[in-house]
């Protein structure tokens, strides 16, 4: 385990700065808003509904000029008990939007695990390559390599077909961190540079509630390794069990949660309220409680 020997590595302030991705520089010195775009019939918030690419393109000019900084745009469901999607079918749902989006200055982000996915989105111009498998694929790390494209390495424990059956952990916090900081240090090894990349520990992930509590209290500690870390609980199962609602009622939820983690040090909360959490997060801002 590297839990008590994980160096601070490379820190300005906490964090290093700037993020770089693709085209775009982010200076991080205020948290990051990533709205969500699901192009798939199944996933858990919004499948369905932006499967036609008009109102995905229109979803996603909404979420931008409400305030989002990146689009998050992903063409395979994640949700627990999901199936994989071929390749070709992911490709089709999300390209064209790639290249719409990121030749309108936007910055995009790609939710995929296939390194085929990643090179085409590259190609497209995508900003970021946002893997819920850390870039473990065979060729990931070469295809994100390749490009300048950031990457968000994500921590999951199994796989979303059978993830939520019965994640285990003797600590929680330490195996995350662990696996995200040798994660890193594989993007680093195959070349790409630290100002790429982000973590994030994975909420709902092969997760208990209580281990994405533990998690979300416990953030500071993926904070400390020096990469950004990225926050994604909005909406979640987890926020539902809490307040005793379902998904379409988790707003106020939701923004208590992207609240809490930037507290902790997040520097981007991944959303699917983005105006709503726009104007959290400015309130947030302008009463100076950036940590
Ligand atoms: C695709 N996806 C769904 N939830 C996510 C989360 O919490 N983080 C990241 N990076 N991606 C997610």
């Amino acid at each position: 385990m590297l839990a008590t020997s994980t160096p601070r590595l490379f820190l300005d302030g906490n964090v290093t700065r700037p993020f770089r991705c693709g085209a775009h520089t982010f200076d991080l010195a205020r948290p990051l808003v990533m709205g969500v775009l699901n192009v798939t019939p199944d996933s858990f918030s919004d499948g369905g509904r932006f499967l036609d690419r008009q109102s995905a393109l229109a979803h996603a000019r909404r979420m931008r000029d409400d305030g989002a900084d990146l689009i998050d745009i992903g063409g395979e469901s994640t949700r627990p008990g999901a199936l994989p999607v071929l390749e070709h079918e992911e490709l089709e749902r999300v390209i064209p939007l790639v290249e719409t989006l990121s030749a309108e200055g936007a910055a995009v982000a790609v939710d995929t695990r296939k390194p085929g996915v990643m090179r085409a989105a590259i190609a497209a111009g995508a900003a970021l390559v946002n893997d819920i498998g850390a870039l473990t694929a065979p060729g990931a790390l070469e295809a994100c390599a390749a490009g300048t494209a950031g990457v968000c390495l994500m921590h999951m424990q199994g796989d979303p077909q059978t993830m939520q059956d019965s994640p285990g952990y003797a600590d929680v916090v330490a195996e995350v961190r662990d696996f995200l900081v040798v994660r890193a240090r594989a993007c680093e090894a195959a070349g790409i540079g630290r100002e790429r990349i982000v973590i994030d520990p994975g909420f709902g992930f092969g997760k208990t509630l209580a281990h994405n509590l533990a998690l979300l209290r416990s953030l500071g500690a993926l904070v400390t390794t020096g990469y950004p870390v990225l926050a994604g609980l909005s909406r979640k199962a987890s926020l539902g069990t809490i307040v005793g609602r379902p998904v379409g009622e988790r707003l106020a939820a939701s923004l208590a949660a992207a609240l809490a983690a930037v507290q902790r040090g997040a520097t981007i909360v991944r959303v699917h309220d983005v105006r709503e959490t726009v104007d959290a997060l400015k309130v947030w801002n302008a009463a100076g409680l950036n940590p």
